[in-house]
């Protein structure tokens, strides 16, 4: 199978902030699960550049729009890999291929009778990139306000529509026959009866501003930023070459983002391919939003946390973990120091860490640095590694509804009760007694502790190479499929430091 996993492309008037962090490190997990799985992936994030917000941007900065996106864009590009992500391709709105790309799906929108020239008369959220109806709109003392808090303008110009309406229907009946196709579910919900309450044509192309991709023709007209921006995820595909390799093995991709781009994502977008005759997105996952000590984030509060910081204060795999644990996936989440340390504290130190270190110490030092698979099992010893299949059950039933906390609460409820059994077991009081019977509990100990490190590996990805090293394992070696044989019967153990270190409070 093969997998096409999408971020959204994040606008570059300002920097990368935890929000952007928080979605590429989701996409980055669903990718390395999927390879794990032995799928061959794709994954796509890069940067949205037109529209007026960045040109507005640009101005402030007293910078050409051109220059101000090549610098902006690169902060970025390089943050992904102090995510510890590992992405196939960084997409560019501004590219050649991509102007191409959308003029085409422009042309083809226009071939199919799906876009007419008329007047649009309304309001606009710059900041968010969004035409509003009024009965959307939050009426303040001062005029209206859109519903996420941005301001609005009224705006009156010749625009070209593409014809939404039309396909109020055909994405009813399409979301009804997939109901998977959205997730959560609350979001599928949500987006259905959106369309049910009955859909407007849109504006897609704007005349007040210069700084975006010119309509066909139409030179006066730069396409609406949206429309430009959607279009990213097939130009990465080489678009319009859908005979491509690569738009034939990927395309329907799995979009990941905020829930406030559903929208756009789930009507605008497999509206459009719809009508240029393409197939919809096969999933659009929608995630939650991130406070920050129960304070909305913004640069106006003051309050913006900067990726880098926090990563270099807790630790790269330790706030990945934080993030992907502690808020169930498609849920808001409360970003607070003391969350971070308890979560940290008890999980990846304590329940984790303590039992690879206590464990694969003993080993070293009292059994000549390896345990053998021994001739027989106990049923303590059955019943550890039979519970372990149910985790490994539950793990991937998650994980495929990209429920991550819940995968990952199975695991750490494991590692508990394998915990509860070295303490039962007590390898030590045997060492002298049945040396036979310690190798025996060592030996099961630590094929489960590989095995669950292998689960963690897509959330925590350096910590879990480190991990394996002890054990002198590489994870190249192994997928989920080859789980079950791919274990050594001797297991020779590496001298081990601490991986996760307590923080401090
Ligand atoms: O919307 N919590 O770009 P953008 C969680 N260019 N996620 C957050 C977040 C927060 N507080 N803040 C931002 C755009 N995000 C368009 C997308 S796609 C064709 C075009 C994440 O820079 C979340 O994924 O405003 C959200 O959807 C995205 O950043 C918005 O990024």
């Amino acid at each position: 199978m093969s997998n096409f996993i999408t971020t959204p492309i994040y606008y570059v008037n300002d920097v990368p902030h935890i929000g952007h962090a928080y979605t590429t490190i989701a996409c980055d997990i669903l990718t390395r699960y999927s390879k794990l799985k032995g799928n061959e992936n794709f994954f796509l994030t890069g940067t949205d550049e037109h529209g007026q917000k960045v040109e507005k941007a640009a101005l402030f900065n007293k910078k050409d729009p051109q220059n101000f996106v090549d610098e902006m864009s690169q902060n970025f590009r390089d943050l992904i890999p102090y995510l510890g992500c590992e992405i196939d391709e960084f997409i560019r709105t501004t590219e050649k291929r991509h102007k191409l790309a959308a003029q085409s799906l422009w042309n083809k929108l226009k071939d199919n009778d799906q876009i007419y020239l008329s007047n649009y008369e309304g309001w606009y959220s710059i900041r968010d990139e969004a035409f509003y109806l009024e009965s959307e709109l939050i009426k303040t003392d001062t005029g209206f306000i859109a519903p996420s808090g941005a301001p609005v303008d009224w705006v009156k110009e010749e625009s070209y529509f593409f014809k939404l309406s039309k396909w109020e229907d055909k994405l009813i009946e399409y979301y009804e026959t997939n109901p998977e196709s959205i997730l959560p579910h609350s979001r599928y919900n949500e987006v259905l009866s959106f369309i049910k309450g009955g859909l407007k044509d849109l504006s897609i192309s704007r005349t007040t501003f210069k700084w975006g991709i010119k309509v066909p023709e139409a030179d006066n007209h730069v396409m609406y930023v949206w429309i430009d921006a959607l279009c990213n995820y097939i130009t990465a595909l080489n678009y319009p070459n859908t005979e491509s390799d690569s738009f034939k093995k990927f395309w329907p991709g799995i979009h990941v983002v905020g829930k406030d781009i559903l929208r756009f994502h789930a009507v605008y977008w497999p509206a459009f391919l719809m009508a240029a005759d393409i197939e919809p997105p096969k999933k659009i996952f929608a995630h939650g939003w991130w406070t920050n000590e129960g304070q909305k984030i913004s640069k106006s509060v003051g309050n913006i946390i900067n990726p880098y910081d926090i990563i270099d204060k807790y630790g790269l795999d330790q706030i990945r973990f934080f993030l992907f644990r502690e808020i169930p996936f498609g849920n808001d989440g409360d970003f607070s120091k003391d969350s971070i340390a308890t979560r940290v504290n008890a999980d990846l130190s304590n329940n984790y860490g303590n039992l690879i270190q206590r464990i694969s110490s003993f080993i070293l030092k009292n059994s000549d640095s390896k345990v053998s698979k021994p001739k027989n099992f106990k049923d303590t010893d059955l019943n550890l590694f039979k519970s372990f299949d149910e985790t490994l059950y539950n793990y991937l039933k998650h994980m495929e509804s990209f429920k991550i906390d819940r995968a990952l609460k199975n695991i750490f409820d494991y590692l508990s009760e394998v915990n509860s059994y070295v303490d039962t077991q007590a390898p030590w009081s045997l060492k002298n007694t049945d040396y036979e019977r310690m190798v025996e509990v060592l030996y099961a100990v630590t094929l489960m502790t590989i095995k669950c490190s292998i689960l963690l590996y897509p959330v925590i990805p350096s910590s879990i190479i480190k991990v394996l090293n002890i054990y002198n394992l590489s994870i190249n070696d192994l997928n989920l499929t080859n789980f079950k044989n791919f274990l050594p019967d001797t297991i020779i153990l590496n001298k081990t430091k601490p991986i996760f270190p307590r923080i401090e409070l």
